[in-house]
């Protein structure tokens, strides 16, 4: 008998995190004789990440791909990593992933009532504000309308740095944008590409980095404890491998999103930071309290 695992994906196919995924699945395949098979779904077609994480808890979905940030209302442990400026930059976040922490924390959201198990991570490089104007300090911020991700921690951010945070689902953000119920949206560059939400009025990509937030892919528990303990182990050692493969093609296709998202007329803005980071220092010091301890390992991570 063959087991079908339905796993699911805001990003359409091609994206690193599609390719990487898929891959798991032809080698848990091979290695299981077919008695597993991954089957994909790309492109935000079984809904946005809220209903992918309802649907992995109920055991609709095995497979959920999904920011770390949509995990925190859930398993508000996970939130440490969902803080803004936590990380230095990407490499800090793929050494603090890479080591204890990272499984500490997966374990943490395998160990809640969620339902489900934490598999691995995956790379989703910062964040940063994309808008009608360019964005250079706190204060262009002000009276706009900026679409975050569904946690408080991020309309608290965004409201935080001078606008007015909207949180809404992936799928609906290309047409918020379009509609202009909302004026501006944040997001890594590969993202901003693939959604097609630069062709939907934004005209700058202003690089405030203000989150560089791992992504995750999660199983539901009610299929996980189906699986044998061998095939738990196979699963586990190629979520690892897909962790790795994810982050290659990540870094291979960074720079061939910027160029494109060049060539159609998006302008990257460079500013300074540090304002947007003091502008924060409420949001870590209200949600870092409860980390204290946590977050002084992270920082002392190299
Ligand atoms: C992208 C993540 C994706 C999120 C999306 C979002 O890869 O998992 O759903 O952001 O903003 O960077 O909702």
């Amino acid at each position: 008998a063959q087991t079908i695992l339905k796993a699911s994906d805001v990003h359409p196919a091609g994206y690193p995190n599609v390719v990487a995924m898929e891959s798991l699945g032809k080698k848990l395949e091979a290695a299981t004789n077919g008695r597993y098979k991954l089957q994909m779904f790309p492109g935000g077609v079984l809904g946005s990440e809220k209903e992918m994480i309802e649907q992995a808890q109920i055991g609709a979905l095995q497979i959920a791909r999904i920011s770390l940030g949509p995990m925190g209302p859930i398993v508000p442990d996970v939130n440490v990593f969902n803080m803004p400026f936590v990380f230095r930059d990407e490499a800090h976040m793929r050494a603090v992933i890479d080591g204890p922490i990272g499984k500490e924390i997966l374990d943490k959201i395998s160990a809640s009532t969620a339902h489900l198990v934490a598999l691995g991570w995956m790379d989703s490089g910062s964040r940063s504000m994309y808008t009608k104007n360019p964005i250079r300090t706190p204060a262009d911020l002000k009276g706009q309308k900026i679409r975050v991700m569904g946690n408080p921690m991020f309309v608290e951010t965004m409201n935080a740095m001078g606008g007015n945070g909207i949180s809404m689902g992936h799928n609906d953000t290309f047409s918020a944008l379009q509609t202009g119920v909302v004026d501006g949206a944040e997001n890594n560059q590969p993202t901003f590409f693939a959604s097609n939400q630069y062709t939907a009025g934004p005209k700058y990509y202003s690089q405030t980095t203000h989150l560089i937030i791992p992504e995750i892919f999660v199983m539901s528990k009610i299929t996980w404890d189906k699986m044998s303990k061998d095939d738990q182990a196979l699963l586990m050692k190629f979520s690892r491998e897909a962790q790795m493969e994810q982050r290659a093609l990540w870094d291979k296709s960074v720079g061939e999103y910027v160029t494109k998202l060049k060539a159609y007329g998006i302008q990257f803005i460079t500013l300074d930071k540090k304002p947007f980071y003091d502008a924060t220092a409420p949001i870590r010091a209200k949600y870092g309290a409860q980390f204290a301890e946590l977050i002084k390992r992270i920082e002392a991570t190299k």
